[in-house]
Formats: C-alpha cells, sequence, structure tokens
C-alpha cells in the first residue's frame, strides 16, 4: 500500500489525542495513521537562514512530523506577503485588499522550492504526496523539476474564484501553469472548481480530456491534471459527543449561568475579514432596532482569536471590531444586560462544543468562505430533541451542502437582522426538520469521506506528463 505523505505550511503536533486536534488536522493524522507517512511543513520558527535540509523530526507509530525553519526575509516574502497579502484577499474575492510585488512572488516560488528540495529525500517511488492550500501552489512544479515522479495531489481549502478575479494577481499565468503539474487538484466546490477550469479552458489553450466522460480531467501545458470537488467534513458523533461530556461542561454552566433566561446567538471565528464581522455585528445592532421586545432577552457571543496580528489589515479589522462592540453596547446595555460579549481569545475544542450546543442561533455569516467547519459542527454539537438554528451566508462553500439551514447574505444588514428574529422563534418541529436535514448530509460527507474520496482519486489519477516517464508509483 501507498504511503501518505501530507504537505502544508504548518504541521499539528502528532502527539496530542485526535480529540483535541482541529477538524482538518484530525482528519490529515487519520490518514497517515491508516496508511503511515510523512507530514511535512513549517515549524513556525524563524531562523537566521531557511533549512534546506530537514531540521527536526518527530515519530510517532507509522507517522513521521518532518519541519524547516524559515528566515525572516522567506516568512515576509512568502507567508505574510504573497500567500497572505496577495493571494489569501484575491481568492476571497476581496480584491481591494490584495497588494501586489514581485519579489514576494518570488519568495513564494523560492520557499515552494526550497520544500521541495528538503522534502524530496523523504520520498519513496510509491508514495502519494498531498498537498494543502494556497501555500503550496507551485510545490508540484519545484517537485517535477527536482526529478520527482509520484502521484502529486492539492487540496484547495479556499475559494477559487472565476477567472477575472483570479487575474487580477499579475502573476496569474505563473500559478496556474504551476497548479497544472498536479495530477489532482480538489475543490471544496463546483463553484471553485469551475473557477480553475474556466481558466485553464479559456485563458491557456487547455482542453477537456475525452478519456474522462466527466469532462473534469484536462489537458494544459503538455499536461493532465484531473479536477473534482471534495467538500470537507466533520466527524459528527465525535463532535457531539464532546458537546455533550459532562466533563466539559464547566464554560457552558458558568454561561448559562450568566445568562439567566436569554437566548443565546453565538459566533466562532477566526478574527479576518473574509469572515464578515464586521457586517454581522451591525446585523445584530440592526436586529436590536428592529425587534425592541429582543433587547435585555438574547445575548450575541462573538468568540474570535485574533490570527495574522503581523499583517496590517488584521490589525485594523481588530480595532475596528473592538470600537464597533463597545459603540454598540454603549447604546443598548442595561444595568443587567450586556447584548454583545467580544472574546478575542481562543477555546480548546473540548470547551467550544458545549458552547454551540448551548446556543439557540449559530450565526456563520463569512463574506466568502472555502467551507466553514463552525457551520458545520455548530449542527453536529446540537442536541437532536432540541436542536439549535444555523444561520448560515450564502457564500460560505457550506451552503452548498446545508440548504435546510437559513440562508443570508451577509452584505445584507436588514435581511440578517430579519432572519435572526426568524431563527429565534422557530418553533420546535421546523428546527427538528432542518437538523435531521443538515445531519443527514453531514454523515454523508463526512470527514473520513473526504479523505478517503481524494487519497483514493489520487492514488487512481494517471500520471500527468507524457514526457515525465512512467514511475514505480
Ligand atoms: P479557517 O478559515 O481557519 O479554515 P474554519 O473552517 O471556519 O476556518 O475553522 C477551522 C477550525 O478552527 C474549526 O474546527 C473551528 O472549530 C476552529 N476555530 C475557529 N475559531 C475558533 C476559536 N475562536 N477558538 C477555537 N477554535 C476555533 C480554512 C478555510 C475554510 C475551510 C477550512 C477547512 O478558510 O473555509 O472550511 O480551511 O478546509
Amino acid at each position: 500500500m501507498s504511503r501518505l505523505v501530507v504537505v502544508s505550511n504548518r504541521v499539528a503536533p502528532i502527539n496530542e489525542g485526535q480529540a483535541s486536534a482541529g477538524g482538518l488536522a484530525a482528519g490529515v493524522l487519520d490518514a497517515l495513521r491508516q496508511k503511515g507517512g510523512v507530514w511535512f511543513g513549517w515549524s513556525g520558527e524563524i531562523a537566521a537562514s531557511t533549512s534546506t535540509t530537514i531540521k527536526a523530526r518527530q515519530t510517532n507509530g507509522a507517522i513521521t512530523l518532518c519541519t524547516v525553519d524559515l528566515s525572516r526575509r522567506d516568512y515576509d516574502e512568502f507567508y505574510r506577503g504573497f500567500a497572505n497579502d496577495t493571494l489569501w484577499p484575491v481568492l476571497h474575492y476581496q480584491t481591494s485588499l490584495s497588494r501586489f510585488d514581485w519579489n514576494e512572488f518570488a519568495g513564494y516560488r523560492r520557499v515552494n522550492e526550497i520544500f521541495a528540495r528538503a522534502l524530496l529525500p523523504e520520498i519513496e517511488p510509491d508514495d502519494l504526496i498531498w498537498a494543502h492550500d494556497y501555500h503550496m501552489l507551485c510545490l508540484a512544479e519545484s517537485l517535477r523539476e527536482a526529478g520527482c515522479a509520484n502521484r502529486i495531489g492539492l487540496f484547495v481549502h479556499t475559494p477559487f474564484p472565476a477567472p477575472p478575479v483570479f487575474m487580477t494577481i499579475p502573476a496569474h499565468a505563473e500559478l496556474i501553469q504551476a497548479m497544472c503539474q498536479y495530477d489532482l487538484i480538489g475543490f471544496q466546490t463546483e463553484t471553485d472548481r469551475e473557477g480553475f477550469s474556466d481558466y485553464v479552458l479559456r485563458h491557456c489553450d487547455g482542453t477537456r480530456s475525452l478519456d474522462d466522460p466527466t469532462g473534469q480531467t484536462l489537458h494544459a501545458y503538455s499536461r493532465m491534471v484531473r479536477t473534482g470537488v471534495y467538500p470537507i467534513g466533520v466527524n459528527v458523533d465525535e463532535v457531539r459527543a464532546q458537546a455533550s461530556a459532562p466533563t466539559n461542561q464547566r464554560n457552558a454552566v458558568r454561561l448559562m449561568g450568566d445568562l439567566r433566561h436569554s437566548q443565546l446567538i453565538l459566533s466562532v471565528d477566526r478574527l479576518d475579514y473574509s469572515k464578515g464581522l464586521k457586517q454581522r455585528f451591525h446585523a445584530f445592532e440592526q436586529f436590536l432596532e428592529d425587534v425592541p421586545a429582543a433587547r435585555g432577552g438574547v445575548a450575541f457571543l462573538q468568540i474570535a482569536p485574533p490570527s495574522r496580528g503581523d499583517i496590517q489589515t488584521y490589525r485594523e479589522i481588530r480595532r475596528e471590531l473592538e470600537a464597533e462592540a463597545g459603540r454598540i453596547n454603549g447604546r443598548f446595555a442595561e444595568i443587567d444586560w450586556m447584548p454583545l460579549r467580544y472574546l478575542n481569545r481562543s477555546f480548546p475544542r473540548s470547551a467550544l462544543m458545549p458552547l454551540y450546543a448551548l446556543a439557540d442561533v449559530g450565526l456563520v455569516t463569512p463574506l466568502r468562505d472555502g467551507m466553514n467547519l463552525v457551520a458545520k459542527e455548530y449542527v453536529a454539537a446540537q442536541n437532536p430533541e432540541d436542536p439549535g438554528v444555523l444561520v448560515l451566508s450564502q457564500f460560505a462553500g457550506a451552503a452548498c451542502e446545508l440548504d435546510a439551514a437559513l440562508l443570508i447574505n451577509p452584505y445584507d444588514t436588514v435581511g440578517v437582522a430579519m432572519t435572526l428574529d426568524r431563527g429565534l422563534s422557530m418553533r420546535l418541529e421546523e428546527r427538528q426538520e432542518r437538523h435531521a436535514a443538515m445531519m443527514a448530509v453531514m454523515r454523508r460527507n463526512s470527514l473520513d469521506a473526504w479523505r478517503d474520496r481524494f487519497t483514493g482519486d489520487l492514488a487512481a489519477a494517471r500520471l500527468g506528463s507524457p514526457s515525465a516517464g512512467i514511475p514505480t508509483g
């Protein structure tokens, strides 16, 4: 059986129990445990120079974790610069927040090359290589240049926009050419897959392979690249078990005592402009304005730990939200009632899941999101006898599967406010029906199904380049 070699910007600790790992890390770790293999990525350390060979190695059972350090310059150009200040906003359709610099793009390519060269000695002829996310768009190209003939797949966790949006990145053609060096590229939704496929078919003389009746295998740059849709899921039983475990209830019990009989609206996000937090705060304010009866009886809890704090746009959104939270509370709070609680910190999953279970409404309103696992975790955490209501942005990948949620447009302040009112007053029977419909989809598209379908298709993918020669894989 082929081993799996996973490559991502950051790696997760392999010694922690699976239950404490985040959704994606748990899925990848499971796959590695089953097949055995290597997880390779950046250590998170900034060193005097970027390691050109593996800097640290840790083995636990069949899994080996291999990491390299980055120099300050590589961190600035690859991670902070091109990945997070150029690619991330464009992939989330926020072109006005994107900034481009050719030196940073060169740094991005350089780090992909260094990763490839450091990884190459670890790779055995039969290994399946599975790269993750927008940091690794050029990795397959660098591995091919270094002589790697294995099957290489990429899963894109973010959205992938339509060509006119992607083409705002001046290096768009170089990126697509590099992506065509993968044998399989997986996307969260059909819209994302089409964004990539349309670019290849319209802007670089690509064609659909006649051998693939689905039309999802493309021929471009003398290579074949298969594309597919693999919506990432959650382990629903594990989430529900964490949500209801008596040992995990400490924060939930404290919160319940404090809320007394108020209804709870809960949002949980990384602090990121793509998550639509500012628009969400305004929608909650609108709700308090439009539904005076809710004042004193509804509380909104926003949990959002800071992320990427050394990037200017992230510092700005943090300042803005602190000001907005203060203003809304100043406007509506009473001596004995605080409408909005904004916690700028992270919680372990074991503490977070019972909070999901407690909330009457899960409010998930990204402006764009590849999937959004919080939406799925919220549904999975509910008590099926008396479930809460998911209010979900139509622009989250999750909306393609969870159409039994109350779907909203996050830019429509009045619409979101009205939907909050509807969610908080929904009858038990309707809540149960909607919850059951969403659970059925989530059981089908579980985290295990995501992992097995992707690795199965990668193992079956035809090797892309006739000129690469057929390797032993
Ligand atoms: P993210 O943008 O990080 O991931 P998301 O899918 O919402 O977003 O969340 C990832 C995980 O982080 C969830 O398991 C959640 O529980 C956890 N998390 C979020 N906020 C937290 C908090 N305040 N405290 C503790 N834990 C928190 C990217 C893409 C998404 C895609 C995922 C997986 O941007 O669109 O769904 O990858 O593919």
